[in-house]
């Protein structure tokens, strides 16, 4: 009996009994001959779901976005994204150190969104100096700027000005589902102005491994070059596929649940003395917040929740983040709030007794 509330990520889901069941069941052959029925069922259906042509099943959505990248740009081509990217932020600069494609960061803004014009002013010239602009590349949801939905009109424009300057536009959709969810549109219109998209069924969707790419017939060809170039080439993958077909019939929609949550979880830690944090920016499943409890920082908040079986990692000096998932119900966010509190009022104890034994 697992009795933790685990909020370090969604990644930490576990299949459900519906998927092992699939799991188990699952007609499989190697996927390298294209023979597995069931990955090449899901590679029909996320392509039809994402509106593209063709898409390629991936281990991870660390491999969706370099194998992306690198079938877009040659090395020494350069991507603009934004400096709060995942592929910025924590993928170990692979599409540089593996694919030589130089990042030029712009700041995203709160809202996850980098503002065009400057994505404009950013793409370069003709001009010997310069490495060659080919891709852009968006997220969406936008982790870091907690979970922020980027709506269809940005989406489109950003789509639009790729076009009208020769560019790709990439989108990192790892939580694209909880985007359409939150927007109440359905993900190919999200996407209907990208080139590439990644997507992941091993968080949010609760499968327990698995990505994919989407795109034109012509570009999923290379995308699958590059994937058997990185080692990502899987045999009887239909195991895996049969699980990432259930996350996409039967867990899309309950993300409105985690959203709930998630939106519950900010109220309720807003309302406690020694954390900032605004409720109203909680859009999907990521809650970021600020301890501002003179004393406490990020790590020692997390610490003391670790003890009272709340999993919280800490993300900067003072800077946490939550994220709420297929395990974690209302009454576990009414037991985490609490145990903000409490570990905030510890502290608050601890630091009374620290100074008056200075004074003693
Ligand atoms: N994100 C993980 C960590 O790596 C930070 C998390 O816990 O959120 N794109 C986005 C937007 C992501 O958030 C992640 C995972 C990925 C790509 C990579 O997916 P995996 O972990 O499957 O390689």
């Amino acid at each position: 009996m697992n009795t933790t509330i685990d909020l370090r990520s969604d990644t930490v889901t576990r299949p459900t009994p519906a998927m092992r069941t699939a799991m188990a069941e699952a007609v499989v052959g190697d996927d390298v001959y294209g023979e597995d029925p069931t990955v090449n069922r899901l590679e029909a259906k996320v392509a039809e779901v994402l509106g593209k042509q063709a898409a390629v099943f991936v281990p991870s959505g660390t491999m969706g976005n370099l194998i992306a990248v690198l079938s877009h740009c040659n090395r020494g081509d350069e991507i603009i994204l934004g400096d709060q990217a995942h592929i910025f932020m924590y993928e170990q600069g692979g599409s540089a150190a593996v694919g030589g494609v130089h990042p030029r960061t712009l700041p995203n803004r709160p809202d996850g969104t980098l503002d065009l014009q400057q994505v404009e002013d950013a793409i370069r010239g003709d001009n010997e100096h310069y490495p060659v602009t080919h891709l852009i590349a968006l997220e969406n949801t936008q982790n870091r700027c907690g979970g922020r939905a980027l709506p269809v009109a940005y989406m489109d424009a950003a789509g639009a000005l790729a076009q009208q300057h020769g560019l790709a536009l990439h989108v990192d959709g790892a939580r694209l589902w909880n985007a359409a969810v939150a927007l109440g549109v359905v993900p190919a219109r999200l996407v209907a102005a990208a080139d590439s998209v990644s997507v992941c069924f091993s968080k949010g969707l609760a499968a327990p491994v698995g990505s994919a790419v989407a795109g034109s017939a012509a570009f999923i060809r290379r995308a699958r070059r590059m994937r058997k170039q990185v080692g990502g080439g899987m045999r009887q993958a239909g195991v895996l596929a049969a699980a990432a077909l259930v996350a996409l019939d039967e867990m899309v929609d309950r993300l409105a649940v985690d959203h709930a949550n998630a939106r519950q979880l900010a109220e309720g830690l807003a309302a406690l003395d020694g954390i900032d944090l605004a409720p109203e920016t909680v859009q999907t499943n990521i809650v970021y917040f600020n301890v501002t409890l003179s004393g406490m920082d990020a790590t020692r908040l997390s610490g003391r929740l670790a003890a009272r079986g709340v999993l919280i990692n800490p993300t900067g000096a003072r800077r946490l983040r939550a994220v709420t998932n297929y395990h974690v119900s209302s009454e576990d966010v009414a037991t985490v709030v609490a145990a903000v509190q409490s570990a905030l009022q510890e502290a608050a104890a601890d630091d009374a007794v620290s100074v008056a034994g200075i004074y003693r």
